[in-house]
Formats: structure tokens, C-alpha cells, sequence
């Protein structure tokens, strides 16, 4: 990898190389971006964030808290993710109106584990879970849905009690170290949480809260507002139709999902992006396609943060 816009987005980084681009944009880029450790994962994967200034100095501005990686099968998410880290920090002067108010906290891979063991062989490619091994009578099964795991209406609805299914909630509430790490990421920066993104595929989805219940929050003009503003902005530049609305209403009803942790914490923005959908299952999109698909959530990703700016 050389010189600027080293980012490549013709093939899927390993974590470990998502953790390297990131380093090394701090080393690059000292003034205006700081990467921190925040925890490790059951498998001890060292988890960083990348915080993005504009370089100012000034202290406790809003910040935008984005985050990928969530579901280990979903590889498009951490792709997204990096390309957006790339347009704040590379592309700076284009997109430097984006940073005046605000600080960008971005964790690439909530789920490093999983990530890593779907790029261990065929079968493994539709994990979705974590990696912390469950007894479930006589078998072990591997890994909670660490969308299922926040402390907020846990296990109520949407997801399941069994080790072995695809949206087991875990043992208990944050049972994992991963959604511990996420929780105590939210509750640092809560107080000045403009806008909770967390990047998820597949299906072309913009959702707000609540998943928990069909109820709408009080300030449902706000959440759809944004939403609206990336999906209409994605629409006009690809023609790719996203559909919005709130979890439950448009997709289905799930429990313990951090978009509803955040907005409960105190983010006043909280939204699912759903991205586009390909190859054999839909979580495997050729790597042809990866650099379609990371400008199209760029293009939703920034009409919304400049909604956010309008509120
Ligand atoms: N979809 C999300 C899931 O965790 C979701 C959808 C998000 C439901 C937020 C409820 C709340 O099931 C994927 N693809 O993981
Ligand atoms: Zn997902």
C-alpha cells in the first residue's frame, strides 16, 4: 500500500490490516486523528477506535460514534466503514465542513472474531456471531448476537434463547466482551452523542428505534428527517432505493440491538444502515463490487451527517 487514498477497495482487509490502516493514518495525520485501544475480544483481538478533528483543539464538541463489523459474515460493513474513515481524513479539505462541530469516534470491527473466522473457509463464511463457546445439552455452539446483547428490554423480543441459533441474545445482558466494549464507548461520549451509525447488511434499510416495540419515540420527526436525507441523497446519485423507518415497523421486531442502547444512553440521532446486498447469500458481494457499494454508503453517510448540521 503507497502514497494517498491508500485504501484499497478491490478486496476485504483482515482485521489486522484494518487495525494497521488505521495506525497508520495517525502516524500520518497526528494533528487531526488519534487511535486508541478500547478492549480486547474473547479471542484477546486488540479493538481500537479511530478519532477524526479537524485538528482545532477545541474539547468536547458533538460527536458522530459509527461502527461496523457488528455481524461476522457481513464484510461490506467494515469495508464501508474504512472508506468513510478515508474521506474524513484523506479527502479532508472536501469534507472538512463535516468536522467543524463535530468529532468522529469509529470503531471498524465490532466483532473481530467472528470477522476473522469467516475468512477461515466456506462454511464458516455465513457466521454471524461472536466467538465465546456456550454448552447447549450435549453440544457447544459458538457465540451471542451481539445485536442482541444490550442491556435495554434484553431478550424480550426477536431473539432467541438458544446458543445455537443465529440470534441467540447470550446468558445475560453484555455477556460479551465486544458489546462491553460498545457500551462503554456509548456511555463516554452519550453526553455529547449527536449521531449513533451502526452499518449492518444486507437489504437497503435505513432503521431507527425502537426494535423492541412498534412504538415510535418522541422525536420520530428528527430520526426520519436524517434518515430520509440518506436515502433520498442515495436514490438521486445511484438510483439504489433504501427503504425507512423504525426497526420494528419496516423489518422486524428485535431486542437488545445497539441502536436502541445508544438512543436510550442519549444519542440524539440513533440509526441501522442496511447496506446492498450480493454474491451467493448476500453477505458476500464479489470485491468487484466493493467500491460501488462503499461510495453509494459515502454518499448516504455524508447527506446525513449535513442533515444533523440543519437540526
Ligand atoms: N440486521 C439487523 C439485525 O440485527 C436490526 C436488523 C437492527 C434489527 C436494529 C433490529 C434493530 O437483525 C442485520 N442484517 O443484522
Ligand atoms: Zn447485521
Amino acid at each position: 500500500i503507497t502514497g494517498k487514498g491508500r485504501l484499497a477497495t478491490d478486496r476485504y482487509y483482515s482485521h489486522g490490516e484494518i487495525n494497521n490502516y488505521i495506525d497508520d493514518l495517525a502516524a500520518r495525520y497526528p494533528t487531526r486523528v488519534l487511535v486508541k485501544t478500547v478492549g480486547w475480544s474473547y479471542e484477546r483481538r486488540e479493538m481500537k477506535t479511530i478519532t477524526i478533528t479537524n485538528g482545532d483543539g477545541r474539547a468536547n464538541k458533538k460527536v458522530v460514534f459509527l461502527d461496523g463489523g457488528f455481524h461476522a459474515r457481513e464484510w461490506i460493513s467494515p469495508a464501508a466503514v474504512l472508506y468513510i474513515i478515508e474521506q474524513l481524513v484523506e479527502e479532508f479539505a472536501e469534507n472538512e465542513y463535516l468536522l467543524k462541530d463535530y468529532d468522529w469516534v469509529v470503531l471498524p470491527v465490532v466483532n473481530p472474531d467472528g470477522y476473522e473466522h469467516t475468512q477461515t473457509g466456506t462454511y464458516a463464511r455465513i457466521f454471524r456471531k461472536t466467538r465465546q463457546p456456550y454448552r447447549f445439552l450435549t453440544q457447544t455452539c459458538y457465540g451471542a448476537d451481539p445485536n442482541r446483547n444490550f442491556d435495554f428490554h434484553w431478550n424480550e423480543e426477536g431473539a432467541s434463547s438458544n446458543p445455537c441459533m443465529d440470534t441467540y441474545a447470550g446468558p445475560s445482558a453484555f455477556s460479551e466482551p465486544e458489546t462491553i466494549v460498545v457500551r462503554d464507548l456509548m456511555h463516554s461520549l452519550a453526553d455529547r452523542g449527536i449521531m449513533y451509525l451502526t452499518m449492518h447488511s444486507y437489504g437497503n434499510y435505513l432503521l431507527y428505534p425502537w426494535g423492541w416495540t412498534s412504538d415510535l419515540p418522541d422525536t420520530v420527526d428528527q430520526l426520519d428527517a436524517v434518515a430520509s436525507a440518506g436515502g433520498d441523497a442515495i436514490k438521486e446519485a445511484t438510483g439504489t432505493v433504501y427503504t425507512v423507518g423504525s426497526s420494528t415497523n419496516v423489518l422486524y421486531i428485535a431486542a437488545g440491538a445497539s441502536d436502541d442502547y445508544a438512543f436510550y444512553a442519549g444519542f440524539n440521532i440513533s440509526i441501522t444502515m442496511e447496506l446492498s446486498g450480493g454474491g451467493v447469500t448476500g453477505f458476500d458481494p464479489p470485491a468487484s463490487s466493493i467500491n460501488e457499494y462503499v461510495t453509494e454508503t459515502w454518499i448516504g453517510v455524508r447527506a446525513m451527517a449535513e442533515k444533523l448540521i440543519e437540526l
